[in-house]
């Protein structure tokens, strides 16, 4: 699975989850395990659902990284900040520069359904340039829900499972699910990958169901 390990411990009783990222160390998101109770459900319930046993040998501390409470106020801002750096024409999301960041957040505010807003766009197709270094702010908006997020090589239509449909398309294009909203503030996590090679692939929410009702969108390297 392109080097990627999931990491999965026992920290205190509570499920502490993280993933990591062999030989580089970059990091992805965690839960903090006094906020597990999301991964208790769907997510971690069926044993293949995170690729088997095979990627669970872990990493102990190896770039681990938990996600934080942001203002949801503060992860609008960087969103405009981070649109300011592309080009954004209807719904595509173009940068230019190989220095990439997305502030992607997950089902913000109080419209419904599954969906992403990608440097305040809904589910956008983002065009990188081949090369780029990529890095995913990453928030969930969304009460009651928790979101992921994936860079995947799959292609939808999207399965309920669709972790399973493809691979991460390149290591740490990842981030493990964060608790729903907390008050006015988001559980916020960060990853930074270079992109794949040049191609088509898509961002989608590992949430089973999620993807599948429609919390995806392509992203184009050329
Ligand atoms: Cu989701």
């Amino acid at each position: 699975m392109l080097g990627v390990a999931l990491a999965v411990g026992a920290a205190g009783g509570a499920l502490g989850t993280a993933v990591a990222t062999a030989g580089t160390g970059s990091s992805a998101a965690a839960a903090p395990a006094t906020k597990a109770g999301y991964s208790s459900g769907a997510m971690m319930g069926t044993g293949n659902m995170m690729g088997g046993a095979a990627m669970m040998g872990g990493m102990p501390g190896a770039g681990r990284g938990a996600a934080v409470l942001v203002p949801a106020a503060r992860m609008e801002a960087l969103a405009a900040v981070a649109a300011r750096q592309a080009t954004v024409s209807g719904r595509t999301v173009t940068y230019q520069s190989s220095d990439v960041t997305l502030v992607a957040l997950g089902a913000p505010g109080n419209r419904p359904g599954m969906f992403w807003q990608v440097d305040g766009v809904v589910n956008p197709t983002v065009v990188v340039p081949a090369g780029a270094t990529i890095t995913v702010r990453f928030a969930d908006g969304d009460a009651g829900h928790p979101h992921g997020f994936e860079v995947t090589t799959a292609a939808p239509p999207f399965p309920r499972m669709a972790m399973m449909a493809g691979q991460v398309a390149a290591a740490g294009a990842f981030i493990m699910p964060v608790p729903a909203p907390h008050g006015t503030s988001w559980y916020s996590a960060t990853t930074t990958f270079r992109a794949p090679p040049a191609g088509t692939y898509y961002y989608l929410c590992p949430v089973p169901g999620h993807a599948q009702q429609g919390m995806w969108g392509k992203l184009i390297v050329r």
